[in-house]
This record gives structure tokens, sequence and C-alpha cells, in this order.
């Protein structure tokens, strides 16, 4: 029998039905921060006012706080705590309740509330830190005027950050010294911050449209100064952008970032003070590849505009979450299409979406944009609410035209201004302004699971009509579904002419089946259809003979021709991972005239010869075994390279006249294409890619270079690839972001003996599970390589199983991210899925769960 004091108590959910407005709120707080790591006093004064006609107390959440007085108006009184909450009962419309308390950053292992890293202190708020630093009502619906002292060791934390603006400072007692900030915007304690410790600035200045002068700060330590070039210009990019899109100037006289190198997520929007993890900061041609280059610019261009959606105008509850992190998110994409390629930028995202959202969507974790429950909500920083969150506001954009989504934005601002609201709100907002009906749009907030289109094209009496029909299969909690709005671009190319016979419309779906007619089309028609992926769905195309092949080389919408190349290969793989013949000759045929055109970018052809990843086929199939994906891809691969191998050479050789100092869409796009065409000529000739990528590992002039060249000898194995890994290493051995990269390429070689190696690399002395970038390296790395991850005999599984427990002992919300790939094993053939089951069964009897992996456990078994 279960002793009833060590049963496991089932975490309880929390219910977006079950939203109340606060009973108390705080509309100023005073802190005092004594730093030390070791222990850190914390004294808080807040001012509280009784929210609304209501005898309640106040209630304060608090989590490993040391409780060292508490005094309401000035009085001293003895603490009652309930549910882990400090209840303080008051009888007034408004009291003053200080309270000072003692913590412990040096042994805070969670990385949430104030923590050590690297010699810094810093602190993570969102969603639930604060109540880790002080008592308070942790809920983001409770805005306050922050004041904030900071006292420390001179040496050892010269450099003392807050939010807003600094107002004061001096010396204190016994080698301290001491700051004051204070921020005139209210705002919900998840954006508050500080930053401690002995760091090096690269200052500039930026002037707003209204003549506002803003002093801009990347801090970082002294010796990664040089490479916050790259940053420093995005944000300026960014800070200009915002005026020019979306009418929105920055409002604070200081804007300061912070690089640190242990953190759970990628950056925080913190006001006037974002916290980076480093990877996203610091880069420079030694050290960062292109991707890295493009990755900070986009996360610099995400927190700098969640100053607007998401600081001035902020969420009611987390349930909200998609508001802020949707709507930015579809700022930064826009941003980066601006600053760049429309096309690849958007290839780049709807690969993202399939390979991270869609399995979600179709997974025991599926949750709808805005999720109804939660157990912990960290799991709920998901690809649903940030990228398909912003593919619900791309849509919007799309269906309200630019001018009234520009409308609806500007009112949003400003009804919403220095407000906690909902994504209600926000489609209010957007139809007031537009005078659009979204009532049935609202569905793409509730209803989870991507939905599928069929579309059909018949041509008949001078006229085309198109039949579509719609359908989105359940999910957990949600049996039935309603149809959806779907916008979809629409174009009819004439099959002789090449021309558009029909220009592009939208076309609304909103029934379950809809038949549009297109009149005056005589020339036999090519559908183009979802141009741009103007929606998130699934397309089922029924095609003509040959029609994929004609749009793969004339289709007007790059996306929509990068979509007809990405259809006809997985026609083909599906085939072949039936049992079926694969037809490699169109595919190849499609990827000549591609990588011979003279009109396509290099970007755009590098693109176009990725075949669908293994992921995304497994997601196609009821179910699979990973290694028939593996192979018959694989064998595509090896077709396409020995057929093309002449082109590709070329094409190859072509591409090493990339400047290595240029990080402009022509050189990055041909730095792509080189390692696109070393990946095709390794599949067709191991040997030949042998020498080829050895060569250039030597050659590299840049880290794209060397990275994807030792990424492919690392996969064709054999002495040259040992030698590279241990130069790589050597050369790197002191730039911890760099040998992430070194985990990484070695957990991602698409082999049976991967999990050996991964093994072993977790007894390296440079591997630590306390860091999150490295775990990720490692563990994140080899759980996205499905052949190596679902080895038949389940080492791959009970591994990371391992890991999982392991980490959850020190970081529980880094540990939970880990869950998902486990969850997978409905799509798996049976023999695996029952490994997968048993690997989960076995993190969930573990004692001492958290509710981060308990949650994501529990809910992946179904
Ligand atoms: N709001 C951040 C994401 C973030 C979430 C949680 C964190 O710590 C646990 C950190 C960052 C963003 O969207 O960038
Ligand atoms: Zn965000």
């Amino acid at each position: 029998m279960l002793d009833i004091r060590t049963a496991p108590v089932q975490p309880a959910a929390i219910h977006r039905a079950d939203y109340r407005p606060p009973d108390w709120l705080v509309p100023a707080i005073a802190l005092e921060f004594d730093l030390d790591p070791a222990r850190t006093v914390v004294r808080a004064r807040l001012e509280v006012a009784r929210n609304g006609e209501h005898d309640r107390a106040l209630r304060l959440d608090g989590e490993e706080l040391e409780l060292l007085s508490l005094a309401v108006d000035g009085q001293a009184v003895d603490p009652q705590f309930e549910d882990g909450q400090l209840v303080v009962p008051l009888t007034g419309a408004s009291a003053v309740v200080e309270t000072e308390v003692a913590i412990r950053p040096q042994v805070n292992t969670k990385l949430m509330g104030l923590y050590a890293s690297g010699g810094l202190l810093c602190t993570q708020c969102e969603s639930q830190g604060f109540r880790r630093i002080t008592w308070f009502p942790d809920r983001p619906d409770v805005l306050s005027r922050y004041r904030v002292r900071m006292s420390a060791d001179r040496q050892r934390f010269p450099v003392l950050l807050s939010n807003g603006n600094p107002v004061d400072g001096g010396e204190g007692p016994d080698g301290t010294h001491w700051a004051q900030w204070e921020d005139p915007f209210p705002k919900p304690c998840y954006l508050f911050a500080l930053v401690a410790g002995e760091l090096s600035v690269n200052r500039d200045s930026f002037t707003t449209a209204s003549g506002r002068e803003v002093e801009l700060g990347i801090w970082v330590r002294e010796d990664d100064l040089a490479k916050t070039g790259h940053a420093m210009r995005a944000l300026k990019d960014s800070m200009a952008w915002d005026e020019r899109t979306y009418g929105r100037e920055y409002d604070l006289d200081r804007f300061n970032i912070v690089a640190v190198s242990d953190f759970n997520f990628g950056a925080m929007e913190n006001k006037g003070l974002n916290i980076f993890n480093t990877r996203y900061v610091l880069a420079d041609r030694e050290t960062a590849s292109d991707a890295d280059f493009d990755a900070v610019a986009a996360v610099v261009a995400h927190e700098y505009f969640h100053n607007w959606s998401g600081n001035r105008v902020t969420c009611r509850d987390w349930f909200q979450l998609s508001l802020k992190e949707g709507l930015t998110v579809f700022r930064d994409q826009s941003f980066s299409e601006d600053m760049g390629s429309q096309a690849v930028e958007r290839i780049d995202q709807v690969r993202t979406l399939r390979a991270a959202q869609f399995p979600e969507d179709a997974g025991p974790l599926a949750h709808p944009i805005r999720p109804d429950s939660y157990i912990e909500i960290t799991n709920f920083y998901t690809a649903t609410v940030y990228n398909k969150g912003a593919e619900v506001i791309r849509m919007l954009r799309t269906i309200l035209g630019p001018d009234d989504y520009r409308r609806g934005t500007d009112l949003y601002f400003e009804r919403y201004d220095g407000q906690a609201v909902t994504c209600e709100d926000f489609v209010q907002a957007l139809e007031d302004a537009s005078g659009h009906d979204l009532t049935q749009f609202r569905r793409w907030y509730s209803q989870a699971g991507t939905p599928t289109i069929r579309a059909r094209l018949v041509q008949e009496d001078g006229a085309a009509v198109l039949h579509l029909t719609q359908s989105t299969p359940p999910t957990p909690g949600q049996a039935d579904k309603l149809p959806m709005v779907v916008p979809l671009r629409t174009a009819l190319i004439g099959r002789e002419s090449g021309r558009e016979v029909a220009g592009e419309q939208v076309v609304l779906l909103t029934e379950a089946e809809q038949t549009v007619r297109f009149e005056g089309v005589t020339e036999p028609a090519l559908l183009s259809i979802n141009r741009d992926f103007s929606a998130p769905v699934i397309m089922q195309v029924e095609r003509a003979a040959g029609e994929l092949e004609a749009l793969a080389i004339s289709d007007t919408d790059s996306f929509a021709r990068y979509e007809a190349i990405q259809e006809l290969a997985l026609r083909e793989l599906l085939k072949g991972i039936g049992g079926g013949e694969v037809q490699a000759d169109p595919v190849i045929a499609a990827l000549r005239s591609t990588l011979l055109s003279n009109a396509l970018d290099p970007a755009f052809k590098a693109d176009a010869l990725i075949l669908p990843s293994e992921t995304m086929l497994a997601e196609r199939l009821d179910q699979s075994d990973p290694s028939v994906v593996h192979r018959v891809r694989d064998d595509l691969r090896a077709a396409i390279g020995t057929a093309l191998r002449s082109e590709l050479e070329d094409a190859y050789a072509a591409s090493s006249r990339a400047d290595p100092e240029s990080l402009t869409g022509e050189d990055k796009g041909l730095r792509r294409l080189r390692a696109a065409t070393l990946g095709y000529l390794a599949a067709a000739d191991p040997e030949r890619a042998r020498a080829l990528a050895a060569a250039q590992f030597d050659a590299a002039r840049t880290m794209t270079e060397r990275q994807s060249a030792l990424g492919m000898l690392a996969m064709v194995g054999g002495s040259e690839a040992e030698a590279a890994l241990g130069a790589f290493y050597e050369r790197f051995k002191g730039d911890p972001l760099v040998i992430d990269k070194w985990f990484g390429v070695q957990a991602s070689v698409a082999a049976e003996d991967t999990i050996e190696r991964v093994e072993a690399l977790a007894a390296h002395p440079d591997f630590t599970l306390a860091n999150p970038n490295r775990l990720r390296a490692l563990a994140g790395s080899f759980a996205a390589t499905p052949f190596a991850f679902h080895r038949a005999d389940g080492r791959g599984y009970e591994w990371l199983a391992d890991v999982i427990l392991k980490a959850d002992a020190i970081n529980p919300q880094t540990a939970a991210r880990f869950v998902p790939p486990l969850g997978r094993w409905r799509k798996v053939e049976p023999g695996r899925a029952a490994l997968m089951r048993s690997a989960l069964e076995r993190i969930l009897a573990a004692p001492g769960l958290s509710k981060d992996v308990f949650e994501q456990a529990s809910k992946s078994l179904g």
C-alpha cells in the first residue's frame, strides 16, 4: 500500500475559465537588494490597494524564500501561510506591506529568480520567477511602478543595472557601492530584472522619430566585446523598423542588453534591460555561422519589439501568452523578411513550423494557441504558441489587408496601452478598426490541430472551378472540430504560356466544402495554391500528371515553386516508404533546372535542394519505421547526387566565390548552396565528399564553411573526421558557444552508432547538465536526429530518459523540454513505440519528479 505521506501528489491543473481579477493591486514597489551570491537579502515595500468590494486577505506568492520579517503599515506582524502563500489580512482600502527575505543565488540551479552565471548575478522572472525573489502577487495583471536599490561589493560587482533609468548611486560601507534605478512605466513583475557583475559595454545611441535620444548599451564579458557589433546594428535596425512599420517608438532614455551564459531560453524582454543567452548576442566571423548571425538579429529584434507587444500592452494571464508571443514572432519575421530575402525567409519559417509545430499539433501535447489549462506554464512556451501564433497574426493581416491591419494594431496599442489584456481584446481591436467580422476566425485561438485542405481544379466551359474541403483532426480534449477560416492565396498559371491566367487572389475558405469559380480561363491551367504559405495547413491537391513538374519550374510565386519541388519529392518518398518504387527522374529534372537557372538566387537553390525532412515524412504517415524513412530518403539523395554530379560539382565550385567578409543575401546564399551541394556529393560518393570536405575544412574562412565541412566529415567518418574534430576542439576550446557546436555536430550524425558517441560525450569533462546550452547541444541535437535517436534497441530512448531524470533534479524547466521527442511514439512502428512508452513510464515512476516533467511525461503517455 502506498504510504500517504510519500504518495506522489498529482500536481493540479489551472484553468483559463477560472480567471478572476486580482483582489489586491500593487501600484508601487520599492526593492532593496544586498547582493551576495551566497546569501542576498531582499527588502520589499509594497503599496497595496484593495481592488473592488471584498473582504479577502492579501495573498502573496513565494518560493524558496527565507522570511526574515513582515510588517504592515510599519507594525511587525506574525506571518500566516496557506498553500504556500503568505496571507496578510488587511482592513483598509490600502496599506504598506514590508517584507525582508534571504535568498541563495549561488545554489539556484533552476535559473529562475535571482541566480549566478559566470560570476554575474542576474534574474529571470517570466513566468513565475519573481516569487523566488520576494513575496508578491506573481501574476501579469498586477502592474507596479518599480524603484530598485542594489548594493554589492564594488570589486566583484562594479556594474549594477536594473529596469528604467539610473537615478542615484554612491559608496557604501566595507567596500560596497550602490545604485538606484527607477522605471516610470508600470509593469508586471515578470518584466523585472537586475544584473550585477563585471561587464564591459558597447555603447551607441539612437534618435527616435520624435527626437528622443536613447543611450544603447550591450553588456558582455570584456573578452566578448568585439563580438557585439552585429547585435548593435540589429538593435538600431529594429528600432527604426518598428517606427516605420508599426509607428512604435522607444520610450525610455536607456536600452540595455546583457549577455549571460546560463539561460533557460533564448532571451528575455525585461523592460529597458533585456537579458540574453550569449548565443543570441555574440557573433563574429571566426566563431559564428551565417545562421548564428541571422538568429542574433532575429532575437534582438524580437526582444526589442516586445517593448510594445508585451510590455506596454501585456497579458492578463498566462493563457494569453500568444497575445504577446505570436504577435512578436510575426513582427520579428516581418523584420527579417524586410531586411533579407522575403522568399528565403518564408521558406525557413515554414520549415521551422513543419519541423517543430506540426508534430506538436499532431501529438499528445497538442494545444490551441490559447491553451485552456496547464499544470506548469513554462511547458507552454511552445512552437504552437509562438510560431503557429505568428501564422495566425499573418492570416489576419492577409484577410484585412496591410492598411486595415495597421489601423487595427494602432487601435490595439492605443486602446490598451498600460494594460494587461487578452487575445480577444486584440481581435476585437482589429475588428473595430477594420469593420471585418472575425467571429469565425476566432476558432484559430480555440481549436488545436493542423487543418488538412483538399483541393481539386476542374476546367469546363471557359471557367476553372476549384473544389475545396477542409477538416481538422481530433486532438486531446477536442474530439470534434468546426470549419476554420483559411485564407488561401491562389493563382492559375497557364500550362503552355507559363503566365498567370487568373492573377493571385485570396480565396477565403470558411465552409467544410466550398467551390470557387474562375471565369474566362480557357487555357489548361496549373493550380498554384497556398502561395507564400498563406495558411498553416496541410494541402493535399489532386494533381494532373505532370502538373507538379511544371509548377516546379514555372510557378510565379517563389514559395509555391519551392513547395512544388517539395511535393514532388514527398510524393516519391512516401511511395518508397510504403514499399513502392521511387521515380527519381521527375525530382532530378526539377532540381536540375533549379540548379541551372540564371534567374534564381543561390539561397533559393539551396533551399530547393533540401528534401522533406525525415520528421516531416514521418508526420505524413500514421506509423513508420524510422530506419526505412531514413533509407528511402538517403537512396533518393544518392540518386540525385549521382545523376546531377556535374551540375552539383559546378555549383559547389562556383559557390567558393562567396565573400567571407560579407553577410549579404547573395554571399550567405552561396555558402548555403555550398553546404547543400556538398551534402549531395557525399550521398553519391562518400570518398569524393570526404576529400572535398577535408579541403573545405582546412581552407575555411568562415564558421559557416568550417561547421558544414565538419558536419559532413563527421557524417562520413574516418580518420579525417577524427582529425578535424580534434583540430576544431583545440582551436575553440575556450569558447563555450563554439564547443556547443562541437557537441552538436557529433550528436547530429544520422548513424546507428551515434548513441555510443553521445554516451561518451556525456562523460567528456566539458559536458555539464547545469548549462542549458550545453545540454541542448548534446541531448537536443541527438533527439532531433531521428535515425540515430530511434535505434531499434531503444538505447537512445533510455539515454534520453536518464538525462531527463538527472537534469530534472537541477533544472526542471529545461529537463521538461526533452520529453516531447519520446511522446511521438504513436507515429512509430510498434516495437520502438513500446520502448518509447517504457522510457516514459520509467520517468513517471521516478520519485520527486518536478511538475514540469510530470506534465509532459504523463500527457505524452496519453
Ligand atoms: N519571453 C521570452 C521567452 C522566455 C520565456 C521564459 C524564460 O525563462 C524561463 C525566458 C525567456 C521571449 O519570448 O523571448
Ligand atoms: Zn517573445
